[in-house]
């Protein structure tokens, strides 16, 4: 089976080149299948890998607009329908100077196994633009989105594709997406997730991600007869994943001490309590300033400045004992891997897509810790957006209670599927082979039972 995971990882390099995180996100879904490959000769028959890689959709377009000054600028936008085997093409989109096809691929990916363990019907996408929403002006963000609206419109649909946030797409963005998606169709649907409450948005859908991602390490701790309560945790990221990580972990009892932008990181060894959270929410979500800011404001605590020069990120050397990256991807390599494991950090569940590199994925494996991946430990996000669009059809909405409930019901349907399927195929305790197996084997049975697809 190994030759045949390398032929195939082959191919995918020879036909998607310059595609880095894209070849990353598959090598590894595949490390996983072997043995499943091995038991059902049916899949490699049917070519259901070769198929799965290939992108059902790939769309790619133009978006102009102009600048408060009447400067022209000339954006690109995508959207990747990865796959639709067990639902409507589901995923967010990402606003980042850093945005191209390999990153929206990988993400893409990533969301069609993320989304078959959330055991509700959605499909994978992933879209976005390398548009920067730093430094711009609500009219600027606003002509942006209204343009790129013009061109997804035609490509989306309640029940053909639904976007939501991810990094750079928040509350405002989806606003004004869709107030632009409804003026082109005049049509009031659920075409998006994320919206806001009195317009077709879901209660908790703000928090889903955070808290799902601290549910998965809490279910992770339950295996071992433990909890959060007094552990000290590295959360990395400001914007809206880590925000609502450190308000669940203060509410169970946790200590989370750093946080992170792309400037630097801040420690607060007392703990980022609740007051000083709500302090970063007003200083991120409405100022959008930096978060050297916090240390500024906060005696006792340390900024400190990204360092290009380093081959690892100093936040993940300290002493703690759960981490949470919650920023982006490939955040932790195999040095903050050891770091982490050094500083006797036993928890990781990843509020971000892809954060650690494989070969820090191999070190967290080797050393057996509670290592929750991303495409299982942060599906706490769409899991609720899937529910955001139940409501819509029905054109009722839940209490926080309930769709709460039913969040923290998923997160731990999520961990007992993969706990089992690790355990079933032979590698207890992995989380990775357990989600990769598991989703694997919902979106492939479902993609045989359509035929030629
Ligand atoms: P936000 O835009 O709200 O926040 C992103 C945070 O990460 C900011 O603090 C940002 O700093 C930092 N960051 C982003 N890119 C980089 C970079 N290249 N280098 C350093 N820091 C960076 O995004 P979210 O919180 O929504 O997303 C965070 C992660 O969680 C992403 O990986 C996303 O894919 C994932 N995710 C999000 C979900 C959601 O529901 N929103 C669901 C599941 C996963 P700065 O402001 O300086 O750029
Ligand atoms: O990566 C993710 O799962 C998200 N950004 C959320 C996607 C969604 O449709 O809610």
């Amino acid at each position: 089976m190994r030759d045949y995971v390398a032929e195939l990882m082959g191919e995918v390099k020879a036909k998607n080149p310059a595609e880095p995180e894209f070849h990353q996100a598959v090598q590894e879904v595949v490390d996983s299948l072997s043995v499943v490959l091995e038991q059902h000769p049916e899949y490699r028959h049917e070519k259901i890998l070769q198929r799965i890689i290939e992108p059902e959709r790939v769309i790619m377009f133009r978006v102009p607009w102009r600048d408060d000054q009447g400067n022209l600028h000339v954006n690109r936008g995508f959207r990747i329908q990865m796959n639709s085997a067990i639902g409507p093409y589901k995923g967010g989109m990402r606003f980042h100077p850093t945005v191209n096809l390999s990153i929206l691929k990988f993400l893409a990916f990533e969301q069609v196994f993320k989304n078959a363990l959330t055991t509700l019907p959605m499909g994978g996408a992933k879209g976005g633009s390398d548009f920067d929403p730093k430094g711009k002006t609500d009219f600027e963000v606003m002509r942006f989105c209204q343009a790129f609206m013009c061109e997804l419109f035609r490509h989306i649909g309640p029940d053909t594709d639904v976007p939501a946030g991810d990094i750079g797409v928040g509350a405002r963005e989806i606003g004004f997406m869709f107030g632009m998606y409804k003026r082109l169709k005049n049509e009031f649907t659920g075409v998006m997730t994320g919206k806001g409450l009195t317009w077709g948005g879901s209660v908790i859908r703000p928090e889903a991600t955070g808290y799902g991602a601290v549910y998965f390490a809490e279910e992770m701790l339950k295996t071992r007869k433990e909890d959060l309560k007094g552990k000290i945790a590295l959360v990395s990221g400001s914007g809206n994943v880590a925000q609502y990580t450190v308000e669940k972990l203060n509410s169970l009892g946790a200590k989370p001490v750093t946080l992170s932008d792309s400037t630097g990181f801040i420690y607060d060894e007392d703990g980022i309590t609740r007051e000083k959270l709500a302090f970063v929410m007003e200083l991120k979500n409405v100022r959008r300033g930096r978060i050297s800011e916090y240390a500024d404001k906060f005696k006792g605590t340390v900024f400190t400045p990204v360092d290009p020069t380093l081959d690892h990120n100093p936040l993940w050397n300290t002493k703690a004992q759960c981490a949470f990256p919650s920023a982006t991807q490939n955040e932790i390599n195999e040095k903050d891997a050891d770091n982490l494991l050094k500083n006797g950090v036993y928890v990781v569940s990843e509020g971000a897509n892809m954060p650690t590199t494989i070969e820090g994925v191999h070190r967290f494996l080797q050393a057996g810790i509670l290592y929750g991946p991303g495409k299982a430990a942060n599906a706490g996000g769409v899991a609720t957006s899937g529910l955001e669009m139940a409501q819509n059809s029905m054109r009722i909405s839940w209490t926080r209670e309930e769709v709460d409930a039913r969040l923290y019901k998923i997160m731990k349907s999520i961990h007992a599927v993969c706990d089992r399927t690790a355990e079933k195929y032979g590698t207890p305790g992995n989380y990775v082979n357990g989600a990769n197996i598991a989703s694997f084997l919902k979106v492939a049975n479902a993609m045989m039972d359509q035929g030629l697809v």
